[in-house]
C-alpha cells in the first residue's frame, strides 16, 4: 500500500489509533488526528507527538465539510453512525480500521479468531502453539497490542495470532486470514449492532476474503456460529466437545483428537492434561488446537502447548488465598455469558462481584443461572440496579450494592467462610467507572493484595 504524501486523518487516539498514527508517519503519509474528546482531556504525550510532528488535530470537532483526506483510519470504538464516520463517507476516499491498514502493510500469514467469549484465551494459545514451532509470532489485536506496528516488521514466513472483535472486523475489505475462527456467538455489544442478526454478521466477516484453500474453524456446538458456516468460501472444519466428527476437532474417550481430510484420526492430549478449567476452556482448547494442525503444525507441538498452557490475566485468574478463601479475577467477564461460563468452571460457593457499563444485555437469563452456587453478591456501576432488577424477578434476594471496588472486596472478605471463592465476574465493561478491564482487574488485584489475611 502506497502511503507516501496521502493525507491520512486518524479518528479516536487510543492504542489502536496512536499505533496507526505511528505507523502512518514512517510511511511519510501526511497524518490528521482527530478525537471525540476536548483537548484538556487529550494526553500531554499525544499532544506533544502532534506538536513534534507538526500535526493538524481536531480536538472534539469533526473537520469541516469542504476538507477533504485519502484515507479515514477509524479506531474500533467509534460506531459507524458517529459524526466522524458520517464524514468520512462523504469526504474520504476511504475508510478503514488499523486492522486492515495493518494488513495492507503485512507479510506472512495471519489466523484470525473471533467470538464472543474465548478469544484472548485462544489467541494466546494459538500464539504459544505457533511459537513453540519455531515460526516468528506475532501476537496482536483486540487481546491488547494493535496489529499494526507487528504489520511492519513481519515477513513471508511470520505469523499472526490476532484476536478480532466484530468492531474490527466492520472495517475490513481485504483483509484475508489462512485459517479464521469463530468460537461461539452469545448477546453482546448490542448497544452498537442493534440485532444479534447484525452482530452475527459483523463477526462473520472474517472469512468474507478466505477461499477453498483456507480454513474456517467454527464451534458446532454453537448453533448460531454453525449457521454461518453454510456461507463460508473457506473450508470449514467444525470443532465439538459434545459430538464426534467425521472430520474436525472433537473429544473421543476424554481425548483431544482431530480427524484430517484424509479420515486419519490423530491424538492429541487428554482433556484432563489441559491446565485451563471449565467446559468454555475445553472448547477454547478444540479451537486452538484445529487453528494449529491446518496452520500446518505438527500434532506433537500443538499438544505441549496445551499441555503447558496456564491461562491469561484476568480470565478466572487466581489472585490469592486468604484463610481458606480463594480469590479469583475474571475482569474480562463484560458479559453474561463470560461470567455464567465463569461461575460454572469453579466449583465452591461464590461471593460475585458483579455490575458496570450498560450494553442492554438481559439479565435475567445469567442469574438464573446462579443454580445456587452464588451466595452473595455485590453490585456495582450503572447496571447494579438493572441486576438487581433481574435479581428480584428471578426471586435471588443475596444481593447488596456497593460503592466501589474496594467495598466489594472489603465485604467479600468478611462474608466469606473457608472453601468459598470470591469472584470478580461484571458480565459487563468497565467503562464509566474504569479505562478498561485491565485496569479494573489489577485493581481489584491490589484491593485483595490489601486485605493481608484475617
Ligand atoms: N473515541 C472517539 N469517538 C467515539 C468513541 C471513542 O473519538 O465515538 C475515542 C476516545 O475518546 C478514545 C479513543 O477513541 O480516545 C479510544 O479508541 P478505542 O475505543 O477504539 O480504543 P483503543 O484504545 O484504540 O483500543 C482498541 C480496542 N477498543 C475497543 O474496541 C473499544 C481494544 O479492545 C484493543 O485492545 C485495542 O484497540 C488494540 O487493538 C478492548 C475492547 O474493549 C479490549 N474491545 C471490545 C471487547 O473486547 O469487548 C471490542
Amino acid at each position: 500500500m502506497e502511503l507516501k504524501g496521502k493525507t491520512a486523518l486518524v479518528a479516536g487516539i487510543g492504542k489502536s489509533g496512536l499505533a496507526a498514527v505511528k505507523v502512518l508517519l514512517s510511511k511519510k503519509a501526511q497524518v490528521y488526528l482527530y478525537d471525540k474528546k476536548n483537548e484538556s482531556e487529550i494526553p500531554s504525550e499525544v499532544k506533544n507527538m502532534a506538536a513534534d510532528n507538526d500535526i493538524k488535530c481536531y480536538w472534539g470537532n469533526i473537520p469541516c465539510n469542504d476538507e477533504k483526506f485519502d484515507i479515514l483510519v477509524i479506531s474500533p470504538g467509534i460506531p459507524l453512525d458517529e459524526d466522524i464516520a458520517v464524514f468520512g463517507r462523504e469526504n474520504c476516499s476511504e475508510i478503514l480500521g488499523e486492522l486492515e491498514l495493518a494488513y495492507r502493510l503485512s507479510k506472512g500469514n495471519y489466523i484470525g479468531i473471533t467470538g464472543t467469549n474465548g478469544k484472548t484465551t485462544t489467541t494466546s494459545l494459538v500464539g504459544e502453539i505457533l511459537a513453540l514451532s519455531g515460526r516468528e509470532t506475532f501476537v496482536v489485536g483486540n487481546i491488547g497490542d494493535p496489529v499494526a506496528e507487528a504489520a511492519v516488521r513481519s515477513a513471508d514466513n511470520s505469523w499472526f495470532a490476532a484476536e478480532l472483535s466484530s468492531f474490527q472486523l466492520e472495517t475490513i475489505s481485504e483483509f484475508k486470514a489462512k485459517v479464521s475462527g469463530i468460537l461461539n456467538i452469545t448477546p453482546d455489544h448490542l448497544n452498537r449492532h442493534k440485532t444479534m442478526d447484525a452482530y452475527a454478521q459483523a463477526k462473520a466477516r472474517v472469512f468474507e476474503n478466505q477461499t477453498k484453500e483456507d480454513y474456517f474453524v467454527v464451534n458446532k456446538d454453537c448453533a448460531r456460529s454453525w449457521a454461518l458456516a453454510g456461507a463460508c468460501p473457506a473450508t470449514v472444519v467444525p470443532f465439538s466437545r459434545k459430538e464426534a466428527l467425521d472430520f474436525g476437532c472433537f473429544v473421543k474417550d476424554d481425548e483431544i483428537v482431530i480427524k484430517n481430510q484424509r479420515g486419519e484420526e490423530i491424538f492429541i492430549c487428554r482433556c484432563e492434561e489441559l491446565q485451563i478449567p471449565g467446559t468454555h476452556n475445553l472448547e477454547n482448547a478444540l479451537a486452538a488446537a484445529a487453528m494449529c494442525y491446518f496452520a500446518g503444525i505438527e500434532p506433537e507441538i500443538i499438544a505441549k502447548g496445551l499441555r503447558d498452557f496456564e491461562g491469561v490475566e484476568h480470565r478466572i485468574e487466581f489472585v490469592s488465598e486468604i484463610d481458606g478463601v480463594r480469590y479469583y479475577n475474571d475482569s474480562k467477564g463484560t458479559n453474561t455469558d463470560a461470567s455464567s461460563k465463569a461461575i460454572d468452571a469453579l466449583k465452591q460457593n461464590i461471593i460475585l462481584i458483579a455490575g458496570g457499563y450498560d450494553k442492554k444485555e438481559d439479565f435475567g437469563p445469567f442469574v438464573k443461572n446462579f443454580d445456587g452456587r452464588v451466595k452473595h453478591m455485590y453490585l456495582i456501576g450503572v447496571t447494579a440496579p438493572i441486576i438487581a432488577k433481574a435479581c428480584d424477578d428471578a426471586g435471588f434476594k443475596n444481593y447488596t450494592f456497593k460503592e466501589d471496588m474496594q467495598e466489594c472486596v472489603q465485604s467479600g472478605y468478611e462474608l466469606a467462610e473457608k472453601g468459598d471463592i470470591v469472584l470478580l465476574s461484571p458480565a459487563c465493561a468497565s467503562w464509566g467507572m474504569y479505562n478498561n478491564y485491565e485496569e479494573r482487574g489489577r485493581h481489584f488485584k491490589e484491593c485483595v493484595k490489601a486485605l493481608g489475611g484475617k
